[in-house]
């Protein structure tokens, strides 16, 4: 099993969200913007954060971080271990570079739906002129929002089901860049310690899971886990 949360991302580009920000967004947290309540008080703040961030992430290239875990996924399937990722990214860099096996927790920033009826929607959020108005629902005429999980609102089920399961049953698990600090995400790895599976974590600084793991590795995740996955497949 593998985890992975921003720090992934962060040598492609994409900035994490608890580390220190610059420039424009740098004075809000994600709590205040990733939120319904944020979106209900201020939709086109929101917005804008979001197409500052699908632009951002649409010039983004998977790194050798994440090209390691395809590598990892094929050696598992090769040895006939299962194997599955978790990713808390909205992203979309594990699929760009080739993760089969993967589950979104968090969804993906570049689908849209609507807010009151849940309808995905192809549309564009980024492109969208905000000084038009915020873009509606065919359907409901509610708000567009991208198709992303936000503080308060449930996983999507699937994703959480297959996560609990797997996580449980799992004798290895790599955390890779995420700061634990959002559930239910944080505790997937602990269910897996709690029945006997060892974690090893791989983030250059000390997250919440630090403490409670059995090993760690204090390096970015670009020259750790390539290095890692090159180890393991020599045997
Ligand atoms: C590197 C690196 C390099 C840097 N290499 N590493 C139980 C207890 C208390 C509260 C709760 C609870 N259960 C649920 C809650 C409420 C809430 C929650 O967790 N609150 C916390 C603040 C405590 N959770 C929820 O509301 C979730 N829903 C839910 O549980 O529903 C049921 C329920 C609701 C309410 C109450 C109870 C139950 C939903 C959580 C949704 C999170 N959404 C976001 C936004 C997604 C959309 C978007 O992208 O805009 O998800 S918030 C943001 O945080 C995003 C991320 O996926 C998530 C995690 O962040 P991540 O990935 O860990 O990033 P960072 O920045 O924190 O860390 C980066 C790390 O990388 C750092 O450690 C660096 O060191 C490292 N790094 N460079 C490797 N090169
Ligand atoms: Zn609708």
């Amino acid at each position: 099993m593998v985890l992975t949360g921003a720090g992934i991302s962060a040598e492609s580009g994409v900035p994490t969200f608890r580390e220190a920000q610059e420039g424009l967004w740098a004075k809000y947290s994600p709590e205040e913007l990733a939120s319904p309540k944020a979106f209900q008080q201020h939709p086109e703040i929101v917005l804008r954060w979001y197409q500052w961030r699908i632009s951002l992430i649409s010039q983004a290239r998977p790194n050798p971080a994440h090209q390691a875990l395809v590598q990892l996924e094929d050696l598992c399937i090769r040895e006939g271990k299962r194997f599955l990722l978790i990713t808390q990214n909205v992203d979309n860099l594990h699929q760009a570079a080739g993760s089969q096996q993967i589950v979104e927790l968090h969804g993906n920033i570049f689908r849209t739906r609507c807010h009151h009826c849940g309808t995905r929607q192809e549309r564009n959020l980024a492109a969208v002129d905000l000084e038009e108005g915020i873009p509606h629902c065919q359907q409901c005429q509610g708000l567009l929002r991208p198709d992303v999980v936000w503080f308060g609102e449930t996983l999507p089920a699937a994703a959480l089901n297959t996560a609990w399961e797997q996580s449980a049953n799992s004798d290895f698990y790599l955390v890779v860049g995420t700061s634990a600090a959002v559930e239910p995400a944080a505790s997937f790895p602990i269910l897996a310690l709690e029945n006997g599976g060892t974690v090893l974590e791989i983030n250059p600084n000390s997250s919440n899971l630090s403490p409670r793991i059995s090993y760690r590795l204090p390096h970015p995740a670009g020259a750790a886990l390539p290095a890692l996955v090159q180890a393991l497949q020599q045997g």
